[in-house]
Order: structure tokens, then C-alpha cells, then sequence
């Protein structure tokens, strides 16, 4: 909880474009500084995957335990405390266990099914979970139709949770595919949320697989396009490294400068001001050739306090 006296910044309505455990403890930060209903969260589900016949949707979760204050602190995903006698019994019947769904979590994921079968959206399934737990920011699934995200690797094809979960991020990519982007639709809210903004936040998550999906939803980018000025991106990789995951190592194998200048170059058209950590303040000037503003903020966020000062300074710029 943030300290009693911060005051809280009022008349600004954010929309965040963000994945998972790398958008948020940014989005923690925000939802403690704003009115926590002036926040709309655009959310990757590029990595939802099907497991048992339940829908899962880690980055929807893991935003959505997190500002409930109920993630799992240490893992950034899943619930605090959860235990794991479904998964053991799955194993039992031969069923693969290499992704580790709690109890607790599993809750979730049968609700969401069941919504699902019952002939709901997923936007109606993440609202009805957001409620549940409490959380007042609003939170949109990028797109109801599903768009995994799919890496062509020296090991075949392979699903991202594949890829990330179960293969450890060994493989080497060779190329990322968005499967039924093209006709897929954005949500309900999410076009309006990004054209009605005071302030459009890309968090600091995978550009490439994070990022990347919400971009390749029809109609996103040009809309972000067209609020460039007001497009503030908190740049995911400090000093040549990722933050979180494995973004510099794929940036890398698909030929990207893994710094902030090929982040830089990623977001190029439609943000307006890329944030950089003191750790780059070197390439700065290079990115600010390509036609961009940058801002220089602290942006690795250990303790509840820098989240919360990295939101207000990205709020004050
Ligand atoms: N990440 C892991 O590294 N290992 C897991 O077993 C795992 C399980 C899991 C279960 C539910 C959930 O919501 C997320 C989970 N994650 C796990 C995280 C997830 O794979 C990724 O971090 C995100 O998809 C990337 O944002």
C-alpha cells in the first residue's frame, strides 16, 4: 500500500499496453498512484495456451493477481501460497505437468473455461475475475479471438508457453508469428481506451512477444499511430539486458540490436518518448536522432517505492 500522504494524481485517464511479470510492478506503481479507475490495462493473450482442456491466460492473471495483491511475489505468476496436489494428480494419469497450474490458480482457469463454454467472451471472463478480486483498474484482454503467439525454432514449431515454459527459452528462435492475427478483432474498449487516453503507457515488456501481439491486432498500431505524441514506452531493456525473461537473447537471434536504441527502432512509429534507464543515457542521442523524445528515469524497479516513483515520474513528464 502506498504511504497515507502520497497524493494521488488526478485528471488523467492511462491506458497500458502490457504483458506479464515484467508490466507489473509498473502497473502496481500506477494503480497506486492514479485513481485506481482512471487505469485501463490492454493486455497480451498471445501466450494463452490450452492445458487440460482449461483456457489459460497467464498475462491476464498475472496482471490481474498482481494488482489484487495476490500474486505469487517470488515467481511474479501464479498465487501466493498455492499448492500443487491437482497438478500431482494430473501427472498421475500420464497428463503433462511442465506447467505449473495451483490449486488456487486452477480456480481461475476453470472459471474462465466454463464462461467460455457457456458461450461468454474472454473479455467477459477477465472482467468477472477482476471483479471477483477486487481489482477497480480495468482490464481488456487485447482481442476475444484467440492469437497464439507461434516460434518457428532450430527445434520446429513451438507454442510460446512451449518455447518459454518447457524448453527454457533453449531453443533459437528464428522467427515469431502471431497465428489468426490478421482476422482477429480488438476487444470491446480497446481501440476507444487507446484513441481516449490522456496518456498511453507501453510498459517495459518483451517488445517481440509481449508488445508484439497487442501491435498485431488490427487497428491497434495505427491507432497508437495516431496518438504518437502522447505514446509514452518505458524501454525493457537496461544496459543491453532484459529486465525480465528472455528478451535480449530473441531480440538477438532474430537480428534486432538487443539495447535500447533496437527498442527504440521497434517502436519508432508510434511512440513518441521512449524511456530509458540512467544505464543508457550513452544512446540517447542516437535515439532521439531517429525523430523521438527520450526521458531518462530509473526503470529497474525493486521495491514499492520505485515502482511508484517510476508511475508519477512517467505521469509528470
Ligand atoms: N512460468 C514458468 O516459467 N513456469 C511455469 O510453470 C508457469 C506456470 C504458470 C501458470 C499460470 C500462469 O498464469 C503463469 C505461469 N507461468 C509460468 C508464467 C508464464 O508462462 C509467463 O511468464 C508468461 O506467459 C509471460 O508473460
Amino acid at each position: 500500500m502506498p504511504p497515507a500522504k502520497e497524493q494521488k494524481i488526478r485528471g488523467q485517464n492511462i491506458t497500458a499496453l502490457a504483458g506479464g511479470v515484467g508490466a507489473s510492478k509498473l502497473l502496481l506503481g500506477l494503480y497506486e498512484v492514479l485513481e485506481p479507475e482512471a487505469l485501463t490495462i490492454i493486455v497480451n493473450t498471445g501466450d494463452d495456451i490450452v492445458l487440460h482442456g482449461l483456457k489459460i491466460s497467464p498475462d491476464l492473471d498475472i496482471v490481474t493477481y498482481t494488482l489484487a495483491g495476490i500474486v505469487d511475489p517470488a515467481k511474479g505468476w501464479g498465487i501466493r501460497g498455492d499448492t500443487f496436489h491437482a497438478l500431482k494428480g494430473l501427472a498421475g494419469y500420464g497428463r503433462a505437468d511442465w506447467f505449473n497450474l495451483g490449486d488456487r490458480d486452477l480456480a481461475t482457469h476453470i472459471h474462465r473455461s466454463a464462461l467460455l463454454e457457456e458461450g461468454r467472451r474472454l473479455s467477459d471472463a477477465a472482467e468477472s475475475i477482476r471483479a471477483a478480486l477486487g481489482v477497480k483498474a480495468r482490464i481488456l484482454p487485447m482481442s476475444d479471438n484467440p492469437v497464439p503467439t507461434i516460434i518457428e525454432s532450430d527445434e520446429g514449431t513451438l507454442h510460446f508457453q512451449k518455447y518459454l515454459v518447457k524448453r527454457r527459452a533453449e531453443p533459437i528462435v528464428k522467427a515469431i508469428r502471431f497465428a489468426g492475427a490478421e482476422s482477429a478483432r480488438a476487444a470491446s474498449g480497446v481501440l476507444e481506451a487507446i484513441r481516449e487516453a490522456t496518456r498511453i503507457i507501453v510498459c517495459p515488456s518483451n517488445p517481440l512477444i509481449s508488445i508484439g501481439p497487442i501491435l498485431a491486432v488490427p487497428g491497434v498500431r495505427e491507432q497508437l499511430r495516431a496518438r504518437r505524441t502522447d505514446v509514452f514506452a518505458v524501454c525493457p531493456i537496461v544496459g543491453g539486458k532484459s529486465l525480465k525473461g528472455p528478451s535480449d537473447k530473441m531480440l538477438a537471434q532474430l537480428g534486432y540490436e538487443a539495447t535500447a536504441l533496437g527498442v527504440a527502432r521497434l517502436y519508432n512509429d508510434f511512440t513518441g518518448t521512449l524511456v530509458i534507464d540512467p544505464a543508457d543515457k550513452g544512446r540517447a542521442a542516437a535515439i532521439t536522432a531517429l525523430g523521438m523524445k527520450v526521458a531518462i528515469l530509473p526503470s529497474v524497479m525493486k521495491t514499492q517505492a520505485q515502482k511508484r516513483q517510476l508511475a508519477r515520474a512517467l505521469l509528470e513528464l
